[in-house]
């Protein structure tokens, strides 16, 4: 028996690596598929290398269902400012449901070349970088010298929409990985993604996931106060609220919605929120 790591899911097969850097195409063992076990990019496994069949799946320490990852250190949100339009909308989305996966959190703001107008973009790159999150941003991939140095000795992926560059700026960390990338116009006209695949690719002392592009994700909670805490603004203030277990939707004296009229929060996150707990609420009501 030995130990591997899962990095890349073929059909149904899953390459697996060992620590000598082995590589073996192994089978699930039939008794996951009845247990509805499904191996993941990420897993840490026990197989047979001679039936090359993977025999069990270690405890992870998370996963993700979009883009489908096991074992994560560090997700990079990955968000173009034009072409695609910088959807704000998505990156509230993620760090909510990455914060709830407990998940170390980079943002990676692509394509700042197009951008005319940069006012606005700081404004909402300084917000974010506040909130304690680590942001870079980049044009045509550079400099790429600080983020590529952050896949080190951890296991990551870039996730994001289709067209921002995702698969771009992983060429400029190894140009030999020789990702596949596509024109947008071209990328969505033929309404599929260029990155078809989750394949995890060694980048300096680390593993970094190319992932195809997805455009939504849906939250992996339903209950509204289990959302307020992911938005880490809100938690940390949430003693300015008259009541202790505020929702900032429609209570009264709500230190949030104040935070939201001076300005200290951002407008944006505040209105997504808002458009979440409606989401929250249209589900449970379909639920019970
Ligand atoms: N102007 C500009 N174009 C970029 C930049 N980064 C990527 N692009 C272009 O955007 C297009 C899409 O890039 P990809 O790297 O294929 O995007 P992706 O995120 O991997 O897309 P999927 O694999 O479909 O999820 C390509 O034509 C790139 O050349 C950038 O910083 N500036
Ligand atoms: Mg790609
Ligand atoms: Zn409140």
């Amino acid at each position: 028996m030995r130990k591997g790591l899962i990095i890349k899911s073929i059909s149904g097969d899953y390459k697996v690596i060992t620590e000598n850097n082995e590589e073996f195409i192994c089978k699930p063992r039939g008794l996951f598929r009845y247990k509805e076990k499904t191996p993941k990019v990420g897993d840490y496994v026990d197989f047979d290398d001679k039936t090359k069949t993977i025999l069990k799946i270690h405890p992870r320490r998370n996963e993700l269902d979009r883009p489908i990852i096991a074992n994560l250190d560090k997700v990079f949100l990955t968000f173009s400012v034009k072409e695609p339009d910088l959807n704000l909308n998505l990156l509230d989305r993620l760090l909510a449901i990455i914060e709830y996966n407990d998940i170390g959190i980079v943002i990676v703001f692509t394509k700042l070349d197009l951008l005319e107008d940069k006012i606005e973009f700081e404004e909402i790159k300084t917000y974010y970088n506040k909130l304690g999150y680590t942001v870079y941003t980049s044009g045509f991939g550079l400099p790429y010298e600080e983020i590529k140095a952050e896949v080190n000795d951890n296991i990551c992926c870039f996730a994001g929409q289709s067209g921002v560059g995702k698969s771009t700026l992983l060429n400029f960390f190894d140009h030999t990985l020789n990702l596949k990338t596509a024109e947008i116009s071209e990328a969505l006209g033929r309404g599929k993604h260029t990155t078809r695949h989750t394949e995890l690719l060694k980048v300096g002392t680390g593993w970094v996931a190319d992932t195809p592009g997805f455009g939504n994700v849906d939250f992996p909670f339903d209950d509204l106060l289990t959302l307020s805490h992911t938005f880490i603004e809100f938690f940390e203030n949430s003693s300015a609220c008259k009541f202790r277990l505020c929702l900032h939707l429609d209570e009264p004296n709500c230190g949030i919605k104040k935070l939201v009229e001076e300005g200290e929060i951002l407008k944006s996150r505040y209105l997504n929120y808002r458009l979440f707990a409606e989401e929250l609420k249209e589900l449970q009501r379909k639920k019970y």
